[in-house]
């Protein structure tokens, strides 16, 4: 396949989304930067005094990983100078970032998580950055100091989404709109090239990720969905295979590729997670951005992901996602029972 970098593409695709400038390319630019330096790290995991704990607990309430804080403090570092962003959002940091006085800011705004999934690198398990986009809306307060009204918008107005995969190869995943598409490091060259254009969720899914150690937790419509993919009422005519990794990125990467669904249901384990643990912001929405962009679709049980409109930076929700018809099948079963 001829040889196409992430510039290349995105100067491709930005000539038919208008909305796009070169200031998202810069920011693009730098991202993928902060993912090469960040991916080196995590590669070299085992060697580098990078494992464990940081003995912290961040404001989910989950310890700190050094990786996690390392991951964390490049993208700070790395996406306050590029110059085009008016304020940044990390998992790992309880309030919004503002861009320092003394560097170039624009109208973009970063959400992160730097490494999700971070709980699996002491095992050497695939785990991610997840990244969204968004454009301060116009009319905005307009002065520097961005509020936090300006963060808080639904996953529709993402300018894009995608995220960073740390396995045996690196990849970057994203969309601007266009569709989804996928790209390799080549480490001999430090590039990403295009590997996989278009991607779309098979039709029919084949595969359900849940933690079912929470069967207990869960109220009856929830158990009932899990059920459905379980049995041989659904669409296959036989139980889905079911693939966990516990790493959200992976799950999610590997269902996009070979069909099926993703759930985190809410539980009653913990009465200060009712909603679940995924975050809204830096998780559910920008991979149903994605999700959406790839005929899949993503849903609370009872809404559209990207229709909710968050109310603090670190909601959480319940998140079911993947190819349409497994989510539509869940959204029929909570509807029968609401
Ligand atoms: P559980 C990792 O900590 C994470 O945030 C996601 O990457 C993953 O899907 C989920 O938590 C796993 O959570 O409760 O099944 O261990």
């Amino acid at each position: 396949m001829r040889q196409v970098t992430v510039t290349e593409h995105l100067l491709l695709h930005q000539t038919k989304s208008p909305a796009a400038t070169g200031q998202f390319t810069a920011l693009l630019y730098d991202l993928i930067l902060a993912a090469k330096i960040i991916s080196k790290s995590v590669n070299k995991a085992g060697l580098l005094d990078v494992l464990g704990g940081t003995g912290q607990v961040n404001v989910q309430g989950e310890h700190v990983q050094k990786l996690d804080e390392y991951a964390n403090r490049v993208l700070i570092h790395r996406m306050e100078r590029t110059g085009v962003l008016c304020a940044m959002a990390s998992e790992e940091n309880a309030d919004l970032i503002r861009v320092p006085e003394r560097f170039e800011t624009g109208d973009y705004i970063l959400i992160f998580d730097p490494l999700d999934g971070s709980s699996n690198i002491d095992v050497n398990i695939n785990v991610g950055t997840i990244f969204s986009i968004l454009k301060r809306k116009p009319g905005a307060s307009g002065s520097k100091d961005v509020t936090l009204g300006d963060v808080l918008q639904s996953g529709v107005e993402q300018v894009a989404a995608g995220y960073f995969l740390y396995g045996p190869s690196t990849m970057l995943v994203y969309s601007s709109g266009q569709g989804v598409h996928g790209f390799t490091l080549d480490p001999s060259v430090g590039e990403f090239l295009l590997s996989h254009p278009d991607i779309r969720y098979p039709e029919q899914g084949r595969i359900y990720s849940v933690n079912e150690s929470y069967w207990h937790y869960w109220d009856e419509p929830t158990r009932e969905v899990v059920n459905y993919f379980k049995g041989p009422d659904n669409p296959l005519g036989k139980p889905y295979s079911l693939r966990y990794v516990g790493s959200l990125v992976a799950d999610f990467h590997r269902n996009l590729f070979y069909g099926g669904i993703f759930m985190y249901p809410m539980d009653y384990r913990l009465p200060e997670k009712p909603q679940g643990k995924l975050r809204l912001m830096c998780e559910a929405s920008p991979l149903a951005f994605l999700a959406e962009q790839a005929g899949g679709r993503a849903t609370d049980g009872t809404k559209r992901i990207l229709d909710i409109v968050p109310g603090e930076l670190h909601q959480r929700v319940p998140l079911f996602i993947g190819s349409a018809g497994d989510v539509d099948a869940v959204e029929a079963i909570y509807r029968r029972h609401s």
